[in-house]
């Protein structure tokens, strides 16, 4: 299994793509995934980080995630996030505040069932239906090119 970068590290966690920043002009998807730093992310890179990082949410190893524990998993992220961004400290904590009550909103969407609880089905379906949206071209592996065509796609299509 390749060694994981620091970003890929750091974002070993559940949950939406980096809201706060993307990297300029890249691929946040990209960014997030592509653990062996060749520009582009297979679907086995992909499968290996959403893994481990719903293990780590799972901070009571009980197999699933509850709202607890995904908007506490969220919270830590979002707070370096928000450290590294350089807004006024008013500004973050709306941004903060905001970004908390999507998380909530984000959870009872994966919760498919509605029993409380994020089980590994449900955060699969997820990432399958992710991983499709950013794979335009469908062969498997999300390249830039694929990033790009997602981007243009959503870009004519602005309700998301
Ligand atoms: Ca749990
Ligand atoms: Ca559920
Ligand atoms: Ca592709």
């Amino acid at each position: 299994m390749p060694r994981l970068s620091l970003t890929a590290a750091l974002v070993l966690m559940l949950g939406a793509p980096a809201a706060v920043a993307a990297p300029h002009g890249g691929s946040a998807f990209i960014h997030d995934y592509d653990t062996d730093g060749d520009g582009q992310v297979t679907r086995a890179e992909f499968d290996a980080v959403r893994g481990q990082r719903y293990r780590a949410t799972d901070i009571d190893a009980d197999g699933s995630v509850d709202e607890t524990e995904y908007v506490a998993e969220y919270a830590g992220r979002l707070a370096l996030q928000l450290a590294q961004s350089g807004r006024e400290p008013d500004k973050k904590e709306e941004e903060r505040l905001r970004q908390l009550r999507q998380a909530r909103v984000r959870f009872d969407a994966l919760d498919r069932n509605k029993d409380g609880r994020i089980d590994r089905a449900e955060y699969d379906a997820s990432g399958a239906a992710a991983f499709a949206r950013q794979d335009d071209d469908k062969d498997g592996t999300v390249t830039p090119a694929d990033a790009a065509a997602t981007r243009a796609k959503r870009e004519r299509r602005p309700q998301q």
